[in-house]
């Protein structure tokens, strides 16, 4: 039986040989949930602890990010085989310029988990990419991730290309990620903000009523 606080440690330790086992043993005892919020969400967290204090390289923050992969290939399918009624469509990415998904990763993982179909543009999205998933999909809601304050001003720019196709008033537009502030979010004229997962569904469920 593994603890969710293992399931953190080989996510610091970046143990993708064994984080397959690991996360079925621990399913015997823990909720996807709670593995996801108190097992990978910490060790991840520690993980960028690490690279703060210069503990940590960029080559292990890749394997513990490739860890954390492999893992929500596992759980992916248990949120979404919830027996939830469609809230409605989300449409989601990581900005342009900024290569980070494994928060926005997180995110989207929730959103199914809560009933929100999530169409999942990836990372590096540009503002064209969202405005053509928006006519191609209309969603409810438009997702945008950003993890560096060199590209979370093309949160802007997206929202600005959407006013400028009459775009603006299909969708409510929701920011999150590590730089990203509810103050931020004001300024650029987003209708939410949500500093982590479990509050991204709470803020979803409200904008799609
Ligand atoms: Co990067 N990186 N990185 N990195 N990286 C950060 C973000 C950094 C803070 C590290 C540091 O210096 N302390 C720093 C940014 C500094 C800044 O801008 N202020 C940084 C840097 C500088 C860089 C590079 C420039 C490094 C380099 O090449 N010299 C480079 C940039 C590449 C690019 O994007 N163009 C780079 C590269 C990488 C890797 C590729 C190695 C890897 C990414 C792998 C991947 O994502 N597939 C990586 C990683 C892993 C990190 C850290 C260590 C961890 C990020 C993470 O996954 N956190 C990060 C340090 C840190 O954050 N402490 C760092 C765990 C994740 C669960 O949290 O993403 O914050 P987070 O998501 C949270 C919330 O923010 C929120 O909910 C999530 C779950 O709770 N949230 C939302 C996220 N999106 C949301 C959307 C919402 C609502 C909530 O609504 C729509």
């Amino acid at each position: 039986m593994f603890t969710v606080k293992e399931i953190g440690d080989a996510i610091l330790d970046g143990d993708l040989s064994n984080i397959e086992a690991i996360i079925k043993r621990a399913l015997d005892k823990h909720s996807p949930d709670e593995i996801i919020n108190n097992g990978i969400i910490k060790g991840m967290s520690a993980v960028g602890e690490k690279f703060k204090n210069g503990e940590y390289f960029l080559p292990e923050v890749m394997i513990s990010a490739e860890t954390v992969h492999k893992a929500f290939d596992i759980l992916k399918p248990m949120l979404e085989n919830c027996d939830y009624e469609s809230k409605g469509g989300v449409v989601f990415g990581t900005v342009k310029g900024d290569l980070h998904d494994i928060g926005k990763n997180f995110v989207a993982m929730m959103l199914v988990g809560a009933g929100f179909e999530v169409i999942d543009l990836g990372i590096d999205v540009p503002a064209e990419r969202f405005a053509d998933a928006i006519v191609e999909h209309n969603p409810k809601l438009l997702c945008m991730s950003s993890l560096l304050t060199t590209t979370m001003h093309e949160m802007k720019e997206v929202i600005t290309w959407l006013e400028e196709k009459k775009l603006r008033d299909k969708v409510k537009v929701m920011v999150g990620g590590a730089p990203v502030t509810e103050e931020y979010a004001r300024e650029i004229s987003a209708d939410g903000y949500a500093s982590n997962a479990a509050e991204a569904v709470e803020r979803a469920n409200e904008l799609a009523k």
